[in-house]
């Protein structure tokens, strides 16, 4: 039962009245977007009115009694309508933003922290995504507070408002997993146990193993199952019939009986306990039969925030709410309702029952029994309505220039293990924002030397016992609460959503990280995701992928990548790299750290048509190819050009035949290539790609640039190619899918033969696998040879 000190009557009225104006501004937002609004493509709104109704109580608990300011919500996707009218009460939300609701610019259709206006705190939208990533956030936190930032502000606790369905995610297992190795804190799960999803009703007893699973992960776990109106009802005579009736019900039936309404309840009732509990079913009228029966707790405020106030420690907690999908809609309970809507004739016997007078629709007040001076006041002293705006985080000075040492002959996966282990000698504040995270896969793509430098993160430090037995090995594994690398199982999933939660430190604890993830190329899929749900909601961190392609050769296809550069080049948000040698990464990694802090506008550059003054997060693709590499001096021009996307590492001469375009690991064949048919063709020019990605995406916007009448946008890729004499040919070459430069041809109109991987790939070493897929030195004059003009290439027989 709840305890009176909870909260007091009046402001218990006050919510009530509040939850029922919820419920209506949503239900009416989502009904003027369907039939008000000029809607003629003919979209009706999906599954947003009756998951919304859902969760109304438990909303208005948290918004108007609960949260405080420093507490971060992930919200169900589709309670989205709920979170906008919440926020419109509370004044950050625009009429004209709820009449557009998923139209142009208007509020949106699950809430997005970069697309509202309304201060979502995080994106929601591909289920199970949104829910790992406040465990993931309170990680994060923790890390924070353990390295002494964050100063003296109180912790919040991270949120989510899960739909039972969510949990069918295999993303939400991966993340309970890991918050149990991590000692995970101050982070509240409270799923909305509606028992439907969105074609069905759940299985039987579900709620029985959520609550094992989640106490075997440490988690304490609070089961509201019964409103205030039921619990009375219990203790009076024949209660415990009707309770265990209820217990017994299956969801099927309980569901039919919510839509079915009072007759139908009594009905059953009468049958199953009358003899019992005859006094408790005639003594309601048919009306409040069916409320008390549908009393679930979800649906109680007074037992939600009983539930709330009680808790008074930081451990993990799942809140199991029973509620009733569509509660105070026509369609409550029924188990096609996800897509259903009110139609016009409901919707004008909602208004009346809730006494909205036509024309009065989006007052604030409208039709409320407590004055609307009172509401407003009530509104203001709420402890979550004196949250400020958005926080911003300080920009963290950068380097321009990263030191390290390169050898003669070294691989990129190589050469980052060493930047990274100079960068873990460096004082500077930069180098102590850095946060490492791998899952299960530091030591294989080198960032051994930097955990060694720097240690391993917990919150409560552990010794090496490898070290302190005196066995030699290569890596201390020191756990520390002042480590700065984040060990991760194998889930790729905790990966991403990790990055995403440290990508977005800057805005949720107002502390900037500088988030750095590697993991093998190939596995990029097996979390893509969460990837494009982190860059969704802009998070910030640059992620090193290694090894890639069938560079690995040995390893073979199960661990080969082929389309991953289409997947750098796709990804919004993610400008993607893929270096060739570990001058050109340097220069890149400083580039991409200070490129992860941008907030600028959307205008693009002048120079190159990228929005590098926006910033986003960095994807560099590297290799374990060791390949030998040039002893040059990186001059300012050149730093650009690798920046910028591509330089010319050999420029062509006015009369050139042909062009070698390569990325990455493949520069050793194109180098040679371009040697050998020096002899036989005129001119031949070698283009280094250092990024497909931004040289694409300023190409793109060049041209959009000069159709809009801005006749001089040129991007880096066509003033690169602006000389290449037009009956020129390009064949260009990566380890990876020829898709990715296959359209640089199109820039200038030039001919274009596009070498690359298409196929799953075998075991081997390095040539055969390059000669299997014809991305060896053969291959490349080959094609050159087949679309020029002139004498055979005479080096080419000499190839094997
Ligand atoms: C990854 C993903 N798969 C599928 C969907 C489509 N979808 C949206 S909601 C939903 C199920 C909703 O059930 P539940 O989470 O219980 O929420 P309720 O509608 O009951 O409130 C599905 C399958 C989605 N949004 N994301
Ligand atoms: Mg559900």
């Amino acid at each position: 039962m709840p305890r009176s000190a909870d909260i007091g009557t009046e402001d218990l009225e006050i919510l009530r009245e509040l939850e029922r104006k919820v419920l209506w501004l949503a239900s009416w937002t989502i009904h003027h977007a369907n039939y008000i609004r000029d809607n003629t493509d003919g979209l009706k709104v999906g599954g947003h009115q009756a998951s919304s109704a859902s969760l109304a109580t438990i909303m208005t608990a948290l918004y108007f009694h609960s949260l405080r300011p420093q507490d971060c919500v992930a919200v169900k996707p589709h309670a989205s309508p709920i979170y906008h009218a919440i926020q419109y009460l509370l004044g950050r939300q625009t009429r004209e933003r709820l009449e557009a609701f998923r139209g142009y610019k208007g509020a949106q259709s699950y809430p997005s922290r970069t697309k509202d206006s309304d201060d979502v705190d995080f994106s929601t939208g591909s289920v199970g995504l949104g829910v790992a990533q406040t465990l993931f956030s309170s990680l994060a936190q923790d890390y924070v507070r353990a390295h002494g930032w964050g100063g003296g502000e109180p912790e919040g606790r991270m949120i989510a408002l899960v739909g039972d369905a969510e949990l069918d995610e295999g993303n939400i297992f991966e993340a309970i997993l890991e918050g149990w190795k991590q000692g995970l804190r101050n982070c509240w799960w409270i799923i909305d146990y509606n028992r439907q999803s969105l074609d069905a009703v759940v299985r039987e007893g579900l709620w029985a193993r959520f609550e094992t699973l989640f106490r075997d992960f440490g988690w304490d776990v609070v089961i509201l199952k019964y409103g205030a109106l039921l619990q009375e009802a219990f203790v009076e005579p024949g209660g415990d019939r009707l309770r265990a009736w209820i217990d017994n019900c299956p969801n099927q039936l309980y569901s039919a009986l919510v839509f079915q309404g009072g007759a139908a309840w009594r009905k059953h009732l009468t049958d199953d306990i009358g003899d019992a509990a005859s006094r408790l079913i005639e003594t309601r009228s048919d009306e409040e039969l069916g409320r008390l029966m549908t009393n679930l707790a979800g649906h109680d405020l007074s037992s939600l925030i009983a539930a709330f106030n009680a808790i008074d420690h930081d451990r993990p907690t799942c809140f199991i709410a029973y509620t009733i999908k569509g509660f105070g809609l026509p369609f409550a309970g029924h188990k096609d309702n996800h897509a259903g809507l009110m139609t016009p004739a409901q919707m004008e016997a909602f208004r009346a029952a809730m006494n909205v007078r036509a024309g009065h629709e989006w007052d604030p007040f409208e039709g409320l029994s407590i004055e609307p001076a009172r509401l407003a006041a009530f509104l203001d002293r709420e402890p979550f309505a004196q949250r400020g705006t958005k926080r911003k985080a300080r920009p963290i000075p950068v380097p321009d220039e990263l030191p390290v040492a390169i050898q003669s002959v070294m691989s990129t996966q190589a050469g980052f293990g060493a930047i990274l282990n100079e960068i873990g000698r460096d004082q500077a504040e930069y180098a102590a924002r850095i946060v490492t995270t791998s899952p299960d896969v530091t030591v294989s793509t080198n960032l051994g030397a930097w955990v060694n430098r720097r240690g391993l993160f917990a919150r409560e430090a552990m010794a090496d016992t490898f070290k302190s037995e005196r066995i030699p090995s290569t890596f201390t594994w020191e756990f520390s609460p002042k480590g700065q690398h984040i060990e991760l199982g194998i889930a790729e999933m905790n990966l991403f959503i990790l990055l995403s939660a440290l990508g977005l430190c800057h805005a949720v604890t107002g502390e900037r990280l500088l988030p750095i993830g590697t993991l093998y190329d190939p596995f990029i899929a097996r979390g893509l995701d969460a990837l494009n749900y982190a860059c969704y909601q802009d998070a910030r961190f640059i992620l090193v992928a290694t090894p890639s392609g069938v560079s690995l050769a040995p390893e073979g296809g199960a661990h080969q990548s082929i389309g991953t550069p289409l997947i750098g080049m796709a990804q919004d948000g993610l400008a993607a790299f893929e270096p060739a040698f570990v001058d050109e990464l340097a220069a890149i990694l400083s580039f991409a750290l200070a490129y992860i802090q941008k907030d600028g506008d959307d205008q693009p550059s002048e120079r190159t048509w990228l929005r590098d003054e926006t910033g986003g997060s960095i994807y560099l693709r590297l290799s374990t190819r060791p390949i030998e590499q040039p002893q040059r001096t990186i001059t300012p021009e050149l730093r650009q050009g690798i920046v910028d996307g591509a330089y010319w590492m050999r420029k062509p001469g006015p009369n050139a035949q042909v062009v070698v375009a390569y990325t990455g690991a493949v520069a050793p064949e194109a180098i040679q290539a371009v040697g050998l048919m020096a002899e036989d063709r005129r001119d031949v020019g070698l283009l280094a790609v250092t990024s497909a990605d931004r040289l694409n995406a300023g190409w793109t916007a060049a041209q959009r640039a000069r159709e809009r009448g801005l006749v001089n946008a040129r991007s880096h890729v066509e003033r690169l190619l602006e000389e290449v004499p037009p009956h020129c040919v390009i064949v260009t070459v990566l380890d990876g899918h020829p898709a990715t430069l296959a359209w640089l041809g199109a820039v200038a109109g030039h001919r274009v033969r596009s070498l690359g991987v298409e196929h799953f790939g075998q075991t081997g070493s390095i040539p055969d696998l390059y000669r299997h897929y014809g991305i060896d030195t053969k291959a490349i004059v080959t094609a050159a040879q087949a679309l020029t003009p002139g004498r055979p290439i005479r080096h080419l027989r000499a190839l094997a």
